[in-house]
């Protein structure tokens, strides 16, 4: 089995990036302009929408976008990483939608704002009511891992909404990392805390952020912040 991870350092790539380490199955990477203006012919074709990751599955001839559906596609081909039937995968579902369309969509409203308000005087605005709701979301969180014991977000191990997760906490500690609106700071939250704690131990993880070139701390008040992204 062996895959192409399209990515450029610290986006959204690095949620699959994870995921393909913890499984431990074989992949290359290719690395992707940073600015959208720089895509390539060849990858618009794989992604007419210009976002990474793009991951492709060379043994399936599968192309596959968007975070969350790569997640659930890797998950559900290794039948690792996320629970199969019931109750659990309704939950586990539940997340990992949550993640991508309200947690990760709302990152977008801050790291892009520009492109959502059009007006500039609007964007400060803007940034600071998503980095209250990303608080919010994260409160959220916090109590339902208060509901079952263990440190991830399903009870019966680490699934692949832990990798999303911990990828989104980062981004908001980090971005955007110029301009009047500082980004987000975590507070409290210790059964999140505990949760990136155990993440950045894990050495999966550990080794597909040094595959990107970026050195820890990670979750918790990383300090690595990328130049603006254009
Ligand atoms: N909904 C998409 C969002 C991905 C996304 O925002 N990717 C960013 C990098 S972290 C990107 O490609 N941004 C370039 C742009 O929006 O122009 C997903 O979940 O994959």
């Amino acid at each position: 089995m062996s895959y192409l991870l399209f990515y450029n350092p610290d986006s959204a790539n690095i949620v699959v990036r994870m995921a393909l380490e913890e499984l431990g199955v074989d992949y290359r990477d290719e690395l992707v302009d940073r600015r959208r203006t720089g895509r390539s012919e060849a990858f618009l074709r794989l992604n007419p929408r210009g976002l990474l990751p793009v991951l492709v599955d060379e043994e399936a001839g599968v192309t596959a976008s968007e975070t969350g559906a790569i997640l659930l596609y890797l998950a559900d081909t290794h039948g690792a990483l996320a629970p199969k039937a019931g109750a659990d995968r309704a939950t586990f579902l539940k997340w990992l939608f949550y993640l991508s369309n309200t947690v990760h969509a709302d990152l977008r409203l801050q790291f892009y704002t520009a492109r959502y308000v059009g007006d500039e005087a609007h964007t400060d605005t803007l940034r600071t009511r998503m980095r209250e709701r990303f608080g919010a979301n994260m409160a959220l969180i916090e109590d339902a891992l208060g509901g079952h014991d263990g440190p991830w977000l399903m009870a019966g191990g680490l699934t692949v909404a832990d990798f999303y997760l911990g990828a989104c906490v980062r981004w908001a500690q980090l971005y955007p990392s110029a301009g009047p609106v500082a980004p987000w700071v975590i507070d409290g939250l210790p059964r999140l805390k505990a949760l990136l704690g155990e993440l950045e131990q894990l050495p999966s993880v550990v080794r597909a952020f040094e595959r990107e070139g970026i050195a820890s701390p990670l979750f918790i008040e990383p300090t690595e912040a990328l130049p603006p992204r254009p």
